[in-house]
């Protein structure tokens, strides 16, 4: 049953209904391994259903073009507060709908189009809104990319500096979507500094780490740093931009009113929640059990002889080259959904292969962790997932179902946060 309840939904549009809880259940029976995703709290989901979805407040508080702004104004400015007490910020601006609207603004705040921009590149674990070629980043502005080395599979910082000074970008991106080592934001705050560039911090993926201490943090380092709110800090799906003050005013006015309208209230509400959440004593250990996870099942892979980009991780993801077991990144990710086990095909850096078709598989520990796997079980983990590689490379399909049936088992044991099996 969904937690909280959906009887409404239920009598009015069964079809919907039927198809929300059978996304629960199916979250419920999955080892969900998407490095991005996570399951917010009861509270966090509460939250995100509420009236405030039917409100409009396009400003910012005290300063609306609507009136009525009673309740959300002081909730607008709780998630304010608790986002720069989180991460010690001296700015922050809630309302940008997701990561990619929150990163356009940082070029709006800095840029004028045609201007450079420095990002790692999207092969190599960089995003999209870095300024790759098929992104309006990439197409609007001027990019300079960064690799990672192929020796270390580590961000080559010695090509950033030999860009930057060379290059001179007006922005410099750190972070990215497959990243599984630490970033180095004093060292990329040294090197934009000698370029005369602004550094933005994309702290999408660690951002729960971060509030939780399990990862350096970029304040103080980079001028403006840009999350999301759903990946392992927990949140609903959001985004939130942070900035010393000298930049704040830039940032507001690009959100709103350069790229956006209306602020998303009930994700707004839900965000203070989530950051509430995670400024509390166990969050701290929840970060902690993450990297704990995600080194444990690294290290699991490795003893079965999968070659892990960088060799290992630092925070909550996992890069498998799938090269040296003979099969390629999408077959296998299809066949680890068939037996419970869910994933995505990702490229690794210099990836021979298309992007639709990688020889990778992105891994993150964040949504086994929230559901209360240890590393005991990280093991147990490996030797499902090597068994379904090698159940694709001889196409044996029974496999599957058995594997699926035995995570169905496992989980059982660990209550997801917003469903339940009816008794
Ligand atoms: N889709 C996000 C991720 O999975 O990392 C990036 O936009």
């Amino acid at each position: 049953m969904h937690q909280p309840a959906i009887p409404h939904l239920h009598d009015q549009d069964p079809d919907i209904a039927g198809l929300v809880e059978a996304e629960a259940r199916r979250q419920y029976e999955k080892i969900r391994l998407i490095a991005s995703e996570n399951y917010v709290s009861p509270a966090v989901l509460e939250a995100t259903g509420s009236v405030l979805t039917n409100k409009y407040s396009e400003g910012y508080a005290g300063r609306r073009y609507y009136e009525g702004q009673q309740n959300v104004d002081p909730i607008e400015l709780l998630a304010i507060e608790r986002a720069k007490a989180l991460f010690g910020v001296e700015h922050a601006n809630v309302q940008p709908y997701s990561g990619s609207p929150a990163n356009l603004a940082v070029y709006m705040a800095f840029l004028d189009p045609g201007d450079k921009v420095m990002g790692l590149s999207l092969p190599m674990g960089g995003h999209l809104t870095h300024g790759w070629s098929v992104s309006a980043t990439g197409k609007w502005f001027t990019p300079v990319r960064y690799d990672v080395r192929a020796d270390t599979g580590r961000v080559d910082m010695d090509q950033v500096r030999d860009l930057a000074l060379k290059e001179r970008p007006k922005l410099i991106w750190c972070g990215g979507t497959a990243i599984p080592r630490t970033i180095d934001f004093p060292a990329f705050a040294e090197i934009a500094r000698e370029a005369g560039a602004v550094l933005a911090a994309d702290i999408a993926h660690i951002a729960g780490l971060i509030a939780g201490g399990a990862h350096p943090s970029p304040a103080g380092h980079a001028e403006v740093i840009s999350t999301t709110t759903h990946k392992t800090l927990r949140g609903p799906r959001g985004a939130m931009l942070m900035s010393t003050a000298e930049h704040a005013k830039a940032i507001d006015k690009a959100v709103f009113p350069g790229l956006q309208g209306g602020p998303h209230d009930h994700t707004t509400a839900a965000i203070a929640v989530a950051l509430k959440e995670a400024a509390q004593p166990d969050f701290a250990g929840y970060a902690r059990q993450i990297v704990a996870n995600a080194r444990a099942l690294a290290d699991a892979l490795l003893e079965r002889g999968y070659d892990l980009v960088s060799g290992g991780t630092d925070n909550h993801l996992i890069l498998i080259d799938l090269t040296n077991k003979g099969v390629a990144g999408k077959p296998a990710a299809q066949a680890l959904d068939r037996a419970g086990i869910e994933l995505n095909y990702n490229a690794v850096p210099f990836d021979p292969r298309k992007p639709f078709d990688p020889s990778g598989l992105r891994l993150g520990t964040s949504s086994i962790t929230t559901r209360g796997l240890t590393e005991q079980q990280m093991p147990q983990v490996a030797a499902w997932i090597d068994d379904v590689v090698q159940a694709t490379a001889k196409d044996d399909e029974a496999v599957l179902a058995r594997i699926a049936d035995q995570v169905r088992e496992l989980l059982a044991a660990y209550p997801m946060p917003g469903w339940a099996p009816t008794p």
